[in-house]
């Protein structure tokens, strides 16, 4: 059965002006899955102007209020998990098991983010002049813009709609194009949790279309977006041009560094899972494995056996351990880096080679694929492949292991595998990374604590936990004079004068 998407613009469904679609297929045998609207800039101007207009009475709910939708959200996804995830899984090729944890993160954020709205602290502080309050509360900012990413189509635009709506904003967002179906459903279990017409709107299209005139449109005030490196700067640039607040989480180039001192079988789980989960399309997958001294002669040949043990095929058979990459174009750029990385003189000991036989053939998979030997300053080194590709690099000590693992543009996770505790904390100190694990994989991120990078990953910001509610809310200092007279700030009540 083909999904028939629609925009949701004021809470109604509505199709494009122009009647242009565009069509999901399934990454693992290129089935038609769902037909969407090809948002213009038109469907756009309608949407931001509908959340303008519902942010009038959205921002003035007691906040509270605002978070028992959000509560209620969260009961409703529970219910539909299964439902949910047999999408996901068809649209993006995400295994049933991880497509389930991608909506219970949305759940755990549902959670936190309702309570917020009993918090949204602000902060008072003594005055410097007597009989004088000072405090401040925080306000929503306006309509905000929301871009996602495919490879989690539901859990990261969860962490910046809940927060975005519980702050009292209201929402226009741009789900990825390779993946709106499971979104649409997200989108659809806030409005049956009550969320009022207009708070959220969805419109689907291309990020060149639909993406572009939401980062130039005037009234949107602040804009949150989740994707690559290259286009998160145009979003700043552009975005910038408005003054818009801007929050990316971009790219990352994620190491685990292993030490000899390191439970092996532990990290070679660690690893494994890191690395080949979600087919390595994750922001945070393992992309570099740093073997210090001579672990790697313990560590690689387990890590290669498992590796090569690891099942590639249908999603949605239980046994399969790697599922497809998202599309064609994406596999055949994934496989054009490892024949880069082939001609700088990587060796690959495993996967390398895309299926051509079978059932595998249909769909756009590759094998978990480990590349030893590679140089440091080689494109396997330093690029982001987002796909099942491990770079083996190797460091004489820990200083060189640190070394090696901030040579990169980015810095979002990492993680070091000890059981030195001295080592594991100079890793946590000194690895230029947003996210550090120790003796745990660089996936798996929890939703109650902060989630972004350093350097070419973001701009700053965090999401996740307590964070997100800082972007999505501006500060206003209010200061209360009950003296009943003039005093003057700097120049009254000084002791010296
Ligand atoms: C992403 O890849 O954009 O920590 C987010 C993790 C997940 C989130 C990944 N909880 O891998």
């Amino acid at each position: 059965m083909t999904i028939k998407l629609q925009h949701l613009i004021g809470g109604e469904s509505l199709d494009n002006g122009d009647g242009r679609t565009f069509e999901i297929h399934s990454p693992a045998d290129d089935s038609l899955v769902g037909i969407a609207p090809r948002g213009t800039s038109a469907e756009v101007d309608r949407a931001v102007k509908t959340a303008r207009e519902a942010f009038a009475t959205w921002s003035r709910m007691p906040a509270p209020a605002r978070g028992e939708i959000l509560m209620r959200s969260g009961r409703i996804l529970e219910t539909r998990k299964d439902e949910i995830a047999a999408v996901m899984g068809r649209e993006m090729g995400k295994r049933l098991e991880e497509a389930r944890g991608d909506i219970q993160e949305a759940i755990d954020t549902a959670y936190y983010a309702a309570t917020e709205g009993r918090r949204l602290f602000g902060r008072t502080a003594p005055s410097e002049l007597p009989n004088k309050f000072g405090m401040t509360i925080r306000r929503p900012i306006g309509v905000a813009g929301i871009i996602t990413a495919w490879n989690f189509p539901i859990a990261v635009p969860s962490w910046k709609i809940y927060p975005a709506l519980v702050c009292g904003n209201t929402v226009v967002w741009k789900p990825a194009e390779e993946a709106p179906c499971s979104g649409a459903m997200f989108a659809q279990a806030l409005y049956d949790a009550g969320l009022p017409k207009g708070v959220l709107n969805v419109i689907h299209g291309l990020g060149e279309e639909a993406g572009a005139s939401l980062v130039a449109h005037p009234n949107v005030s602040c804009l949150s977006f989740t994707g690559g490196t290259e286009v998160g700067k145009l979003i700043a640039s552009e975005g910038g041009k408005t003054l818009k607040h801007i929050s990316l989480e971009l790219g990352g180039k994620n190491p685990v560094i292993v030490l000899e001192d390191a439970d092996i079988d532990l990290a070679v789980d660690g690893i494994l899972w890191g690395a080949f989960g979600t087919a390595g399309q994750r922001c945070t997958a393992t992309s570099r494995l740093i073997a210090v001294g001579n672990v790697h002669e313990r560590l690689l040949p387990k890590l290669i056996a498992r590796a090569k043990e690891l099942v590639l095929g249908d999603p949605a058979d239980p046994k399969v351990n790697v599922g497809p990459l998202i599309s064609k174009e994406h596999r055949d750029r994934v496989h054009s880096f490892v024949e880069k990385g082939r001609s700088e003189g990587a060796v690959m000991v495993t996967g390398g080679a895309i299926p051509t036989e079978g059932p595998l053939a249909k769909g756009w998979f590759y094998p978990a694929t480990i590349a030893d030997n590679v140089k440091r300053g080689s494109t396997l080194a330093l690029r982001e492949v987002f796909g099942p590709v491990l770079s083996v690099l190797r460091a004489k000590d820990l200083d060189e292991a640190i070394e090696i693992a901030n040579e990169v543009e980015y810095g979002l996770s990492s993680s070091i595998y000890t059981a030195n505790v001295n080592a594991a904390f100079r890793g946590i100190e000194r690895i230029d990374a947003g996210i550090t694990y120790v003796n745990a994989p660089t996936i798996g991120a929890e939703a109650h604590f902060p989630f972004g990078g350093v350097k070419g990953t973001g701009n700053g910001h965090r999401e996740g936990g307590w964070a997100p509610y800082e972007f999505f809310s501006e500060v206003k200092t209010v200061y209360i004079d009950y003296s009943g007279g003039l005093q003057r700030a700097q120049i009254d009540n000084r002791l010296d004068d």
